[in-house]
């Protein structure tokens, strides 16, 4: 295989990487799955990433990679140009790292235990109450990001990154685009302009009906 080949599912944290991929113009394929329901994709899969997340990209060399943001930081490697990372010595790449460290490590799991709560809590009622408990900390989440960050036009202020890239698939995640416009509109305006970009077009056909 010459190609990268990315397991997807529409509109999850795959098309994070699939964005990137694209902005990167490294030779790609895209396999859309109903990442969650079992058969012989989601098998192939679990073979692949026993935990059974999207994002899992096929390396060319056969071999597979998870985790979004250090499939960034790899597509960041292969393809400079493509502005995804700011450079080693960029005074923006400490604050980059950082808050790529936190919308995967603090934000992201509030979906993972948010999103299928019983599987975690037990019974009906502690899963309502924890995935109301996580919906609510990612607001505050949210709201800490927005207020720490220039976010004007871009999450890092001048210098467009991937955290852009995550603030726009994540804005129509829970708590939904209604809520990051009125109360994160900054965050709502970048999602705007990454949607707009034209070598995003085919990412955002695939993933948003
Ligand atoms: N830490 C992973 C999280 C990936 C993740 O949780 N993806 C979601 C879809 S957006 C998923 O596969 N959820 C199913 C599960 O966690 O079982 C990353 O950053 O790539």
């Amino acid at each position: 295989m010459t190609k990268y080949h990315l397991i997807a599912s529409k509109a999850c944290g795959s098309m994070i990487v699939e964005a990137a991929l694209a902005l990167a113009k490294l030779p790609h394929e895209v396999e859309m799955i109903p990442y969650v329901e079992p058969g012989s994709q989601r098998d192939r899969l679990l073979a692949l990433n026993p935990l059974g997340q999207v994002p899992t990209l096929v390396l060319p060399d056969g071999r597979a990679m998870t985790e979004s943001a250090a499939i960034i930081l790899h597509i960041a490697d292969m393809a400079p140009q493509a502005g995804l990372i700011p450079a080693a010595k960029d005074p923006a790449r400490p604050m980059f790292l950082r808050w790529l460290e936190f919308i995967v490590a603090a934000i992201y799991p509030t979906f993972s235990y948010g999103d299928d709560p019983k599987r975690w809590a037990g019974d009906e009622a502690a899963g309502k109450h924890l995935r109301k408990a996580t919906d609510e900390h990612r607001k505050e989440l949210w709201r800490y990001f927005a207020a720490q960050n220039p976010c004007k036009p871009w999450v890092l202020g001048a210098t467009f990154s991937a955290l852009d890239l995550y603030v726009a698939v994540m804005n129509m995640w829970r708590p939904g685009p209604a809520w990051f416009k009125k109360e994160c509109p900054a965050l709502s305006e970048i999602a705007g302009r990454v949607a707009k970009l034209d070598a995003l077009g085919v990412v955002w056909a695939r993933n948003v009906d």
